[in-house]
């Protein structure tokens, strides 16, 4: 099967998300370019609002959403849920245990030498656990880390090709800690079969990935499936696919179980594609779309990393996402976790969790410690949350265009706060800031500046390939050397807001911003694109 390349309107997209950031292609260019807006004739027309009627979106608010944006319930679902919440995500931590090696697709994305790329990054293998021993795992995890609050299963294959072990695994830890949320993600083939027995263990929050609407673009990702005993290929197999994986979705949505969709972003194959995904996922009712970059590179030994096929640059992704504002509600906090990950997202704490350490642990699972705990973290997202409310307030008017948008990156290590070193960095947190609000909008991985004390100068120019759409960095601190090299790629260094929480920085930063803009002192520029780091992550990386 051949690679397509990129057509007129994709080039169009990117043309767009390479011209500035203040002119990304929003839905409104969209729809003026084409019918990519138009809704599936067999679908029912959306409508707005944060109802939670028949197959229709929850909340029309976001993941950034707060309890006044949708219903209670929907609210009690999320709220610690860092996946679900990007808020959440800030503070809460989620884990996976690998107990499902099997899949029944083949994706063009996927090695199977690897996790499940539909909802992990290539380049890591999983430690694969027997329900028991994941459970153990589980209980583990939970008395160490008591801000845990979700047990994800996805993989290392998909979760719903091995179903016995996944639902022995939730059903054991559903009787031994029942505070855990269950989460589970799939690829969404044997998914109508099992949507039952996913509701008698209370499995609030499943993930389908869903790359198509339209089998013939899905016979370009997906080469066979296994159906009904035998392999079934090309157009018929994406089909096939195609109508298990909206029945599933429409049966989750009817019983009232969260969903989110995790779309691969493929240039060139299915970009210009994703805004008719997103609506017909909207109009079954997803909670959530997570638009996720390819990460495709030979050494995977995937059929497109050996293709040449690529994965899309940062600005292309946020074009495409901006673009589907308005449908089903973004996620863009998504870090493409392993199937064995632990803790926050974006960092990777597996290592201190292999069965020989639990071995050697003292587990005790104390349900009042959990507690107590996560209502000191209530209050610290609360503090946060009151935080960025008094920052908007204070924003001011200027003789500056209100339309201005920036970027800026933020070195943190948890907590909702500006409080890493530029040189410890191995992820820095990416907000829109404008006048009207700090948007998380993506994160990009780095390799360490720092390594034991001195700064690897080589390292510098792939940090700044990595933000280099952004207009200032926020850092806890931050050498000579690198400070010089930002400016010199017209990036401000910051390191005024030290332990002050992100979005009250980054919107302070920017009201300096505008009022230099207005004395005259700097002229506002728009910036470049940046690169979305390909290689093979690790654990540590
Ligand atoms: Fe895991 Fe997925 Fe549940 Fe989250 S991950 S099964 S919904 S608990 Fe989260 Fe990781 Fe992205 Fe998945 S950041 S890859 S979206
Ligand atoms: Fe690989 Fe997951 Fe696709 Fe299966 S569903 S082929 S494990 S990426």
């Amino acid at each position: 099967m051949g690679i397509t390349r990129p057509n007129a309107r994709v080039k169009k997209i990117k043309e767009s998300a390479m011209q500035a950031a203040a002119s990304y292609i929003n839905i409104a260019d969209l729809k003026s370019s084409g019918n990519a807006l138009a809704a599936p004739a067999d679908l029912p027309a959306t409508g707005g609002g944060c109802g939670t009627h028949g197959g229709e979106g929850k909340a029309s608010c976001g993941t950034s959403g707060g309890p006044d944006d949708m219903p209670q319930e929907i609210w009690d679902k999320v709220k610690n849920h860092p996946c679900y919440s990007e808020e959440a995500h800030h503070h809460y931590a989620r884990m996976h245990v690998a107990v499902a090696p099997a899949c029944n697709i083949q994706c063009n994305y996927c090695n199977r030498k690897y996790d499940c790329s539909n909802e992990s990054r290539p380049g890591v293998v999983s430690q694969k656990l027997t329900p028991e021993q994941a459970v153990k795992k589980v209980l583990a995890v939970a008395s160490e880390i008591p801000q845990m609050t979700v047990l994800g299963i996805a993989g290392p294959g998909d979760s719903l090709a091995s179903p016995k072990k996944t639902f022995e695994t939730f059903r054991m830890l559903q009787e031994q800690a029942p505070d855990i949320k269950l989460c589970l993600s799939t690829n969404g083939l044997a998914l109508p079969d099992l949507v039952d027995e996913i509701c008698k263990y209370n499995i609030d929050h499943v993930t389908i990935t869903i790359n198509m609407v339209d089998p013939e673009i899905g016979a370009k990702i997906y080469p066979w499936i296994f159906w009904d005993h035998k392999r079934v290929t090309g157009v018929e197999a994406a089909r096939i696919l195609h109508e298990q994986q909206m029945k599933g979705l429409e049966m989750l949505t009817a019983r009232g179980v969260l969903t989110k969709i995790n779309s691969v972003l493929i240039p060139g194959v299915n970009d210009e594609h994703m805004i008719e995904v997103n609506k017909a996922v909207k109009a079954r009712g997803a909670f959530l779309h997570n638009i996720m970059p390819l990460i495709s590179e030979p050494e995977h030994g995937t059929y497109f990393g050996l293709n040449g096929q690529r994965g899309p640059s940062a600005q292309e992704l946020k074009a495409v996402q901006d673009a589907c504002m308005g449908g089903a509600n973004l996620m863009r906090h998504c870090r493409q976790c392993r199937a064995d990950a632990v803790g926050l997202l974006g960092e990777d704490r597996s290592e201190e969790f292999t069965l020989d350490k639990i071995e050697e642990m003292e587990v005790v699972y104390d349900l009042d410690r959990r507690r107590s705990y996560q209502d000191k973290v209530e209050t610290e997202r609360q503090a946060q949350h009151a935080a960025k409310v008094e920052a908007l307030a204070s924003q001011g008017e200027l003789e500056v265009d209100d339309s201005i948008k920036v970027l800026v990156a933020v070195a943190t290590k948890g907590g909702g706060r500006v409080n890493e070193h530029f040189g410890h960095v191995t992820e820095f947190q990416v907000f829109e800031v404008s006048a009207a609000e700090a948007l998380f909008v993506g994160h990009r991985r780095v390799d360490q500046y720092c390594q034991g004390g001195f700064g690897e100068d080589e390292q510098l120019p792939s940090v700044v390939r990595a933000i280099n759409d952004c207009h200032a960095v926020l850092v806890a601190k931050i050498g000579a050397c690198p400070r010089d090299e930002l400016k010199g790629a017209g990036i401000e260094p910051v390191d005024a807001y030290v332990d002050e929480f992100i979005e009250k920085a980054a919107l302070s930063w920017f009201a300096d911003y505008r009022k230099r803009i207005a004395s005259g002192e700097i002229e506002h520029q728009a910036r470049g694109d940046a690169s979305i780091r390909q290689g093979a992550y690790t654990a540590a990386a």
